[in-house]
């Protein structure tokens, strides 16, 4: 007879949701994969990739041993070795580093390939202990999150089980059928009983377009522009809680002596958005009781990006919104204080002098870096930085270099990969233990090894521990099975954490998702308990609009997501992949024309770094001076260069982030394909 069991897990991946799922295995192997119908987020559904999570761990191109470099760096060609003698080789490699250019020329280089605690941060202490080159992490979302804190300090924002409550979205940079189903599904099902209205601030017509009253497509970058115009209106038509913000807006007079400059009209200029539709978004912004913007990252991806998301942000407190249920802004951190006692995972106190640190979205220019600054060593674990950091070609120029030393821990065969020295297997989250903290709401689980882990596949933690033995690092740390360093978390409660019932503490302990509880958004943490218009840590004090750089090239191009994949994940499943298509670049009608390129054209997309081939997809709901660039690719599917071939390593203006919706490209039809 078969054994046959359900158990439950956690979705592993970048995705602000951390849904729960269902598991069933039979003799040892996963045969189905559902939705946890006890989540407190996901109960109902979960997105079409996870629902075949077993075709990845399963999948024929899952990388089994480790695998050694036998040809050119790039092409491919390698040899399988065993765990001893790959960990020899790394940690011989890394000795004689040491001794001769010092730990700093080693670079570590994860982000989100997994999303739990343990897995994720574990390195850190490894190479904390090394005193390797530290790794600044501000790929994803930190402008908004520098932005929103410039504001409001560490209060919560709103949770988005909050979002039942309100009576106006305005969903502001971000598509939700691709990155928030959880909160689509319950916006779409509130919003057919009551006819909530939704609203979309985008720079194209994106799928969630579809599920909102009105869209308003603006230019890239210029939300400031229209969040300041918006307050223009509340201020000018009295629509604004005038004293709230005196009361609690700390900078409100000088801020508020501002604002007779931004008017629609000049908004309008700067977005494109008509001045009457401005008037209107305000005037039906105020009339609504509990309006609730749900903040994407997408708009604060811009040099500019940080002052965009305070500008948004102080939108969210300029009415009396912020005082009912539902009113405010969503999108942020809502949770009420850490989860976890992260410095036990990550080990601070292992770091003997302070770090030379590497911002990873400079990575290609920390590859040609030279003389005491020079990198000899690049180990990279949970990402894949080729399809995923900006300077594709300066990054393959750095891991070319004959004298740069590349480790990969990876499940599959990325572009990353190919350009390996050594290749080491990683687990899937099934085939590990792991403590996970959802970041878009207020849940905390905890996800149990539940099947073997498939040929020499190790996760994280045991590769860490396994390196640290070879390079002789003897704190007990790096002796803990992942079970005791789990065990040591759940063991080590944060405020919040104790403060759980021993029924919740158990469904942690067993294996399962609880609720948190969210903030009092009400209560506003700054020192001054002001939430602040005026904020003299930021470059520029008073918040204001500031302008996107002028280039040389016409067009503005923006990176949207897929619903098939997130980020580079599931490139694996050929079923999803067939779906997506080919590597799609959306364009204006006229600016397909003046170019002479009709829909499904090849078309060249280059500007001073770089150019990529993609195909053109005309769309009428896009500003003409942008174009979007659909999904992230592989070099190996797209056949060449990709939407990272043409973004700057540049920095936003707080926050140290990405800015890779901020480039200018032009576009060309490809004659000669
Ligand atoms: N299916 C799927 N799910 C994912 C991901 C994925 O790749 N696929 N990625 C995951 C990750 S890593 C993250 S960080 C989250 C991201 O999730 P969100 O932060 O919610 O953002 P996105 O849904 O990616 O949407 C970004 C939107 O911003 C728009 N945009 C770009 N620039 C501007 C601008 O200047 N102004 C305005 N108003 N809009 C702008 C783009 O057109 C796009 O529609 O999603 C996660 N979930
Ligand atoms: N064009 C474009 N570029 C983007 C974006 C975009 O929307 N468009 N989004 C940006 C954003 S928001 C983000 S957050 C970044 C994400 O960029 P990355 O952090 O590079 O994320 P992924 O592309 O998902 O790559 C993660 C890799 O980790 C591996 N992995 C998964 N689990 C494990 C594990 O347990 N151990 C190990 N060792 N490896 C594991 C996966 O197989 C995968 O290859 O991409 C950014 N780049
Ligand atoms: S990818 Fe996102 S929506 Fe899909 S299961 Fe994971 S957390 Fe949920
Ligand atoms: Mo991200």
């Amino acid at each position: 007879m078969s054994e046959l069991s359900v158990k439950k897990s956690i979705c592993p991946y970048d995705c602000p949701s951390s849904c729960g799922l269902l598991i069933t295995i039979e003799d040892g192997r996963i045969t189905k994969v559902t939705n946890d119908p006890e989540h407190p987020v996901s109960c109902d559904l979960i997105c079409e990739k996870m629902r075949h999570y077993e075709k990845s761990i399963y999948s024929e191109k899952r990388i089994l041993t480790p695998l050694k470099r036998n040809g050119k760096k790039g092409e491919g060609c390698f040899t399988p070795i065993c765990w001893d003698e790959a960990i020899r080789i790394i940690t011989d490699h890394w000795k004689s580093l040491c001794e001769t250019y010092g730990a700093q020329s080693i670079l570590p280089c994860v982000y989100s390939g997994v999303m739990s605690d343990i897995q994720r941060n574990c390195g850190d202490a490894f190479f904390n202990r090394m005193g390797a080159s530290a790794l600044v992490k501000t790929l994803c979302s930190s402008a908004k999150g520098a932005g929103y804190k410039a504001v409001m300090g560490s209060t919560g924002c709103l949770d988005p089980r909050e979002l039942k409550y309100s009576d106006l979205y305005l969903v502001w940079g971000s598509d939700l059928t691709a990155t928030r189903l959880q909160t689509l599904a319950m916006l779409k099902g509130k919003q057919q009983q009551d006819k909530k209205k939704m609203i979309l601030i985008d720079t194209y017509e994106s799928p969630t377009a579809r599920f909102c009253d009105e869209t308003l497509i603006l230019r890239p970058g210029s939300d400031g522009a229209l969040a300041l115009s918006v307050m223009h209106v509340l201020q000018v038509e009295n629509l604004a809680d005038e004293e709230w913000l005196l009361a609690n807006g700390e900078g409100y007079e000088a801020f508020a002596k501002t604002l007779s400059a931004f008017s629609p009209e000049w908004a309008e200029t700067i977005t494109n958005i008509p001045a009457d539709r401005i008037r209107e978004l305000a005037r039906t912004y105020a009339s609504a009781n509990s309006p609730a913007i749900i903040l994407g990252s997408g708009n604060s991806r811009h040099k500019n990006g940080g002052m965009n998301v305070r500008l948004i942000t102080l939108l969210s407190q300029f009415t009396d919104a912020w005082k009912k249920p539902g009113g405010g802004l969503c999108g942020c951190t809502p949770v009420s204080g850490p989860y976890v006692d992260m410095s036990r995972i990550n080990r601070p106190d292992f770091r003997n002098t302070p770090a030379r640190k590497i911002n990873i979205n400079q990575i290609a220019n920390a590859l040609s870096l030279s003389g005491k600054d020079v990198v000899k060593s690049l180990y990279v674990y949970g990402c894949n930085p080729l399809n995923s950091v900006s300077n594709q070609n300066g990054m393959i120029h750095g891991l070319l270099r004959d004298d740069l030393f590349t480790v990969v821990h990876e499940r599959f065969m990325t572009d990353t990969a190919l350009y390996a020295d050594i290749i080491l297997p990683a687990t899937f989250s099934v085939e590990q233990n792991d403590i996970y903290r959802s970041y878009g709401y207020c849940t905390l689980g905890v996800a149990k090894k539940l099947i073997q882990a498939p040929g020499e596949c190790k996760s994280n933690w045991d590769t860490f521990c396994l390196l640290a033995k070879g390079m002789g690092f003897s704190d007990s740390y790096f002796s803990m099975s992942e079970e005791e360093i789990l065990a040591d978390i759940l063991a080590h409660p944060t405020a919040v954490t104790a403060a759980l019932s021993e029924q919740e503490k158990n469904i942690l302990k067993e294996g399962g998702s609880v609720s948190m509880p969210y903030a009092d958004h009400c209560s506003i943490q700054t020192a001054s308990r002001k939430f602040m218009f005026y904020n003299e840590d930021c470059p520029v004090p008073l918040a204001t609009y500031v302008p996107s750089e002028k280039s040389d090239y016409p067009l503005h191009l923006i990176a949207a997501p897929d619903i098939r994949s997130v980020n580079s994940i599931f490139h694996d499943r050929t079923d999803l992949m067939k779906k997506r298509g080919s590597m799609t670049l959306l364009i204006h009608p006229d600016a397909a024309a003046s170019r002479n390129i009709s829909d499904g054209d090849s078309v060249i997309v280059k500007n001073d770094i770089g150019e990529a081939v993609f195909t053109a997809g005309i769309i009428n709901g896009i500003d003409p001076d942008t174009v979007v660039g659909c999904g992230v690719w592989s070099m190996q599917d797209a056949g060449g260069f990709t939407f990272e071939a043409l973004t700057h390593e540049d920095l936003s203006d707080i926050g140290e982030a990405t800015t890779l919706n901020e480039n200018r490209v032009e576009v060309i039809k490809q004659t000669h394909p």
